[in-house]
């Protein structure tokens, strides 16, 4: 069960941060929207909400899941592979510490970004990517161990993070699209396939007796639904636009 979130909302140089995915400027007013849908969204979902003032300095700083990995009993504050995003975690590890006696960090020349880990109930996957390295892969693998938690590295081909091709929802169900589908480290799970014109929606994400899934993915919807799952259904367009998805947008802890 998750209790506490952190967001952060998207910040007026918003448009200014790194994108790959060539379907347009996002609109700043309509990002805000959709952001404060996805808090009421949290809220529906039973955790309380801290939200962190916006922060023009980091354009990509709404997507605070990259800045932290957060467990039960302690919580490892992340070196960003992109250049533009470092010093982005300063301002939520010094919230982190409010909560959490064990804080740990990957140092450089270590890198790693949040949305590169996927815990699968007692293991952790760490996608090796162009964000993740395998110096900071190796680092979190230490300290992983330190808790008790096994790990194992994917690398990653076509996909900006691990969980943007890959989510789990909990009781051994994961949704897979691309370079996932056919991937021997997940044969042996229950695989929802995303279809390759629905895979933005690959990154859903399950909070509680939720599961919170983009707006306008029909195919993904009706499989969700078919486990039995609660849907929440949120427009997400503009965060898209910068390569952002549901699991992006919070640390929930
Ligand atoms: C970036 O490229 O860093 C941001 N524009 C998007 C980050 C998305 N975060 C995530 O997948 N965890």
């Amino acid at each position: 069960m998750f209790k506490q979130a952190i967001v952060r909302k998207p910040c007026k140089n918003f448009q200014f941060g790194i994108s790959t995915s060539n379907i347009g400027k996002p609109d700043y007013q309509r990002a805000l929207l959709q952001h404060s849908k996805y808090v009421e969204a949290l809220i529906k979902s039973k955790l309380s909400v801290i939200a962190l003032n916006e922060d023009d300095r980091f354009p990509d700083s709404t997507f605070v899941e990259d800045t932290a990995i957060v467990d039960k009993e302690f919580t490892v504050i992340t070196n960003l592979g992109a250049k533009s995003r470092q010093g982005e975690e300063i301002e939520i590890s010094d919230k982190l510490k409010t909560f959490y006696d064990n804080v740990e960090s990957i140092k450089k020349p270590g890198t790693l970004e949040g949305g590169d880990v996927m815990k699968v109930e007692e293991h952790y996957y760490i996608g090796l990517s162009n964000r993740t390295n395998k110096e900071g892969a190796n680092q979190l693998k230490k300290i992983l161990k330190n808790y008790g938690y096994s790990s194992s590295t994917v690398p990653l081909k076509k996909v900006l993070h691990l969980k943007t091709g890959i989510s789990y929802l909990g009781d051994a169900i994961l949704c897979v699209s691309g370079e996932f589908k056919d991937h021997s480290d997940f044969r042996e799970y229950n695989l929802i396939e995303v279809q390759e014109s629905e895979a933005y929606a690959t990154n859903s994400l399950r909070i509680n007796e939720y599961v919170l899934i983009p707006q306008g993915y029909a195919n993904l919807k009706k499989q969700i639904l078919n486990f039995n799952f609660k849907v929440l259904e949120l427009e997400m367009s503009e965060f898209e636009k910068m390569d952002g998805g549901l699991s992006c947008l919070s640390l929930r802890f």
